[in-house]
């Protein structure tokens, strides 16, 4: 079938599919409508709105980026309760904002997109229940942490009681005065072991790695505040730029540089931190022996509090496998349990897949990405035109609020969109080279951050590269400001 011509492309409305109705999916859906684009699907696999936050609803979950920084910039919420609002109360907001801005209208649920094709000028959508569809651009809202990564551990269906992923939550399983072992000490098992102790009986935290803490209150916003920022949102906006300079300025600054005196602070405070924990065999033990923010910083208002309590207990024996009663560790003890939790984290390298993605020519995304995902500023891949990613690969992730990024992204996709809105091309995607120089030029940056500096963390390729942003968050938002069109490839 011939391309559509330029005129024809004019004449009718560009059509969107946006993958994912969580944060970057609901996002795209008002910034299009916003663009006066009307017609676009949601496609999202789940039942409801909330992407991470719909799936992670372990005790203790919330956002350890302050909330008047984790909302949309152009929809903050003066009702936040806390300095770190819980995630129930996350997953509201966005469900609010998706029915404030009628998303819903546009959005199929329990729909899970299998395949997509860019033939003859257009993606063709297949999805898992037997749908087609038919689009002009894909946004591909998929997230970063997705899908559950399981521990290859002996034994893992042996045990006889309940044992789920921290991001599959059983809730028909009762905690209250159940002996309860978390595997992991990433950012999600220290929110959990804050958030079960005092209702457990006993709980288990099996640690592979220690890791640095950085104390992070979290204190309720008083009434008189919340009234402050529902009546004068100027006030709240200030809030907003001085949380968002603090962070530019310090945290993002730290993690880039690991010679940078910000992140010999975070160092300190992360010392003075541990030092809190008094039993001095316990503080041993969870002593990292990398530095701070090497792995993705953990922020807590009360992990070593929660891990000094008597019903706490640091398991930092290897496990050697687990058994119809509980876990063995490698000095052969038996230790008897309920509940597993695996806080095992996520695999990292999915982005779009498990989707089968067939770019021009049959070009396969899976082939593309065989030995590890890449994308042009996180957002564009050659050969795949017109589909832009938000939060892709190797963009600024970790202690970031990935709101801002996919803000600043999707500001940048819609430049491009706008070429063909103009009729000034049909097909738009990043020149290999451009692609290739950009990535040169990150792996080159990374040697510099603190990511390198020495330990295991989620954060590294399979060569042991941050797969992340490592440059200035300014950067990032130059970058955003305005597309090098000179990098794409714009096909008439
Ligand atoms: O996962 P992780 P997570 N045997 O990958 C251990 C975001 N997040 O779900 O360190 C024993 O960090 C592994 O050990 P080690 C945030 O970006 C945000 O906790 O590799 N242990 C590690 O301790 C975060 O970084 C919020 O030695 C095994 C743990 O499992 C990201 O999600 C809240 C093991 C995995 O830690 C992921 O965090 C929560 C094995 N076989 C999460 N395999 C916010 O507040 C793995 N481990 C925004």
């Amino acid at each position: 079938m011939p391309k559509n011509t330029s005129k024809e492309q004019q004449s009718k409305p560009l059509r969107f599919v946006v993958i994912g109705a969580g944060m970057a999916g609901i996002l795209s859906a008002i910034k299009l409508q916003e663009a006066g684009f009307t017609d676009f699907t949601i496609y999202e696999k789940a039942d409801r709105f909330g992407g991470t936050w719909r799936e992670n609803t372990y005790p203790g979950v919330a956002c350890d980026v302050p909330s008047h920084l984790y909302n949309y910039s152009f929809s903050p919420n003066p009702d936040w309760t806390h300095v770190c609002s819980p995630g129930d109360e996350i997953l509201a907001y966005f469900e609010d904002v998706a029915h404030k801005y009628s998303i819903e209208e546009n959005t199929k649920f329990n729909t899970e997109i299998s395949r997509i094709e860019f033939q003859d000028g257009r993606w063709h959508i297949e999805t898992g229940q037997g749908e087609k569809d038919e689009a002009d651009f894909i946004i591909a809202a998929t997230g970063v942490l997705h899908h559950p990564s399981y521990p290859d551990i002996e034994g893992l269906e042996d045990f006889k009681g309940p044992l789920f992923h921290s991001a599959r939550w059983d809730h028909s399983v009762p905690i209250e005065g159940k002996r309860v072992a978390l595997i992991g000490t990433g950012s999600s098992a220290i929110q959990m072991t804050g958030g079960m102790v005092g209702t457990v009986s006993d709980l288990y935290l099996f640690q592979r790695t220690p890791q640095w803490v950085l104390p992070l209150p979290n204190p309720e916003i008083d009434e008189e505040t919340k009234e402050l920022y529902r009546t004068d949102p100027a006030a709240m906006q200030s809030a907003r730029e001085e949380l968002y300079n603090n962070f530019s300025d310090n945290f993002a600054t730290a993690v880039i540089d690991a010679n940078s005196p910000q992140l010999q602070m975070v160092e300190q405070l992360c010392k003075a931190n541990l030092d809190t924990v008094t039993d001095p065999e316990l503080r041993e033990q969870l002593h990292p022996d990398y530095r701070a923010a090497c792995k993705r910083l953990i922020m807590s208002p009360n992990f070593y509090e929660a891990i000094q309590d008597p019903s706490a207990h640091l398991i930092t024996e290897k496990i050697s496998r687990i058994e119809p009663n509980g876990i063995r560790t490698v000095d052969g003890k038996l230790h008897e349990l309920d509940i597993i939790v695996l806080a095992t984290g996520f695999r990292v390298d999915r982005f779009l897949r498990p989707i089968e993605v067939v770019g021009r020519d049959g070009v396969a995304l899976d082939e593309v990405w065989a030995q590890r995902p890449s994308g042009y500023l996180s957002i564009s891949i050659p050969n795949f035109p017109n589909l832009f990613m938000l939060n892709g690969p190797n963009g600024p992730v970790g202690n970031f609020s990935l709101i801002d990024v996919a803000e600043l992204q999707f500001a940048y996709i819609m430049q491009l969109i706008d070429l063909v809105k103009q009729g000034r091309c049909q097909e738009v995607s990043v020149r290999q080279e451009a692609a290739d120089h950009f990535e040169e030029d990150r792996v080159e940056a990374t040697k510099n951050t603190v990511w390198v500096t020495g330990c295991r963390s989620w954060y590294l390729d399979d060569r042991g590269v941050p797969a992340s942003w490592p440059w200035a968050f300014s950067r990032f938002r130059e970058e955003m400001a305005k597309p090098k069109l000179e990098h794409y490839e714009l096909v008439p």
